[in-house]
């Protein structure tokens, strides 16, 4: 079944090629899904290493961990450099939008290999990650759904909450597609089949973290993943719907929800650093679970691994965006400092006076979570924190220099947007234009040291 899908589109093949390249640190030692898988996880997070817990209490699947926490380790995978990961991805979205290739329906595929006889979630090893979250969580799960009216397909991730053998609680943001979709749903009276798709590829990973301005709603976004793999993605028909499931997925659960009904969902440490509140959140009835014969649980750090996947994927669309609107926009990053979607930091070398503030409000257009922005000159690396520090403490005018936009639309788990309403700023932290020699850089010579006789003695540390 594998030998004609990409490696990159099979999470399998993923963990085997991680192992062969000493990239895939093993806990062999069984760990209990309740706090201290998350524990351990967390204490590898950032290395370019994924982790695989071989023995999870109460379960007979492993967990795989890791996969979006270090961009050298993803460029590595993906054969690509990492600083070219922006760009790769945004052409990879510019391809589908000019020409989609469509994903590919056929009756089997490894998902199906197992259908469950009963639905019981508890027999999954769903860890529950921080201290005071609610219980376990499907934190990295593909969401398929299908338009109400249109019929046109959409992948999310959203998390979800187990509360019962056969029942989740989903977070769903506001603005999501998902939502718009239920609110249908609810208009035409039926209940909004969806699936959820445990364990899946980098390629449908960024194609559900696609964000609704490079996807709009009328899109089936799916064919981003084929992009990203290099090959069309593979679906297998639904058995309790019209909606299909991830041909490659390690599990595939078949799930509803029947708008109104709700369930108390949280608290979960968000990807912000703070917890999400308890509040009542739409109920989902799961009717089925397929999975492989030997599937692997898939779940992510909330942290960095977010910032690598919404971050990228947010990241790539506002650098494409801005270099359709704004000559001299070079490159754009989201810091982590800013939660990897808060603060984006935008490279340019202006044409003229004005473009740098121009960059700014174009950037804040084309990604809403976003709630700073600053802009430097192309002597900058943005992605180096003192370095963008030095251009604000050097060539921003703290009067002219900031734009602030009162009572806008942010993203609901930043605590300084209560009810997704808050403010904004910018920071112009480029060069007056036209330059003068008084905002050159100063630099030494670059030097090579190849025939230069060097001594470099170890440092003798002194006790203390
Ligand atoms: C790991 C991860 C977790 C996420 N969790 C949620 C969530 O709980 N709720 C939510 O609405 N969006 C969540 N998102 C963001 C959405 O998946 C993302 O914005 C996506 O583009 C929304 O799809 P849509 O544009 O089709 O609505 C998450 C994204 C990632 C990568
Ligand atoms: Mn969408």
């Amino acid at each position: 079944m594998r030998s004609n899908v990409p490696v990159v589109a099979d999470l399998g093949a993923i963990i085997e090629t991680l192992d062969a390249r000493g990239r895939l640190v093993r806990v062999r030692s069984e760990v209990d899904p309740a706090h201290q898988l998350a524990s351990i996880a967390a204490q590898f997070e950032g290395r370019p290493q994924a982790l695989l817990f071989e023995k999870v209490r109460g379960s007979r699947w492993p967990v795989f961990i890791g996969l979006y926490w270090s961009r050298e380790l993803l460029a590595d995978l993906l054969g690509r450099p990492e600083r070219s990961l922006p760009q790769h991805v945004a052409s990879c979205i510019r391809n589908w939008q000019q020409r989609p290739v469509d994903p590919v329906v056929a009756p089997r595929g490894p998902v199906l290999e197992v259908t469950e006889k009963e639905v019981d979630l508890t027999a999954l090893p769903v860890p529950t990650h921080a201290d005071r979250d609610g219980g376990p969580y499907f934190d990295a799960a593909v969401v398929i759904a299908r338009d109400p009216d249109s019929g046109v397909r959409n992948a999310s991730i959203q998390r979800f909450m187990v509360v019962a053998r056969d029942r989740l609680a989903i977070n769903i943001d506001a603005g999501r597609h998902l939502e718009a979709y239920l609110a249908k749903a609810a208009r035409r009276g039926e209940p909004l089949p969806f699936t959820l798709n445990v364990g899946v590829g980098p390629g449908l990973h960024f194609a559900a973290a696609t964000p609704a301005e490079a996807a709009p709603i009328d899109t089936d976004e799916l064919g981003i993943a084929s992009e990203l793999d290099g090959a069309p993605l593979q679906l297998v028909p639904g058995t309790t719907s019209p909606v299909e499931m991830a041909a490659q997925a390690m599990f595939a659960l078949e799930c509803e929800m029947v708008p109104g009904e709700v369930h108390p969902e949280g608290p979960f440490a968000e990807v912000t650093g703070y917890y999400a509140t308890v509040a009542p959140r739409p109920l989902v009835r799961v009717k089925r679970i397929h999975r492989r014969r030997q599937p692997v649980f898939h779940t992510i750090l909330s942290g960095v691994e977010v910032f690598n996947s919404v971050g990228l994927l947010g990241e790539a669309n506002v650098l494409a965006l801005l270099q359709r609107q704004v000559p001299g926009v070079k490159d754009v990053y989201f810091t982590h400092g800013g939660c990897g979607f808060y603060h984006a930091v935008v490279q340019m070398s202006p044409t003229r006076a004005g473009w740098s503030r121009q960059a700014l409000m174009a950037a804040f257009a084309a990604f809403p979570p976003l709630k700073m922005v600053t802009v430097v000159d192309d002597d900058v690396d943005i992605r180096d924190p003192s370095d963008v520090e030095w251009a604000m403490a050097t060539r921003l005018d703290p009067v002219h220099g900031i734009l602030t936009v009162d009572k806008v639309f942010g993203h609901g788990l930043n605590p300084s947007f209560p009810n997704y309403l808050g403010a904004k700023v910018g920071f112009d932290a480029t060069r007056p234009f036209p330059y003068t020699p008084l905002h050159d850089r100063a630099r030494v010579r670059p030097v090579s040291l190849d025939g230069v006789d060097l001594v470099i003695p170890q440092p003798v540390k002194q006790p203390q």
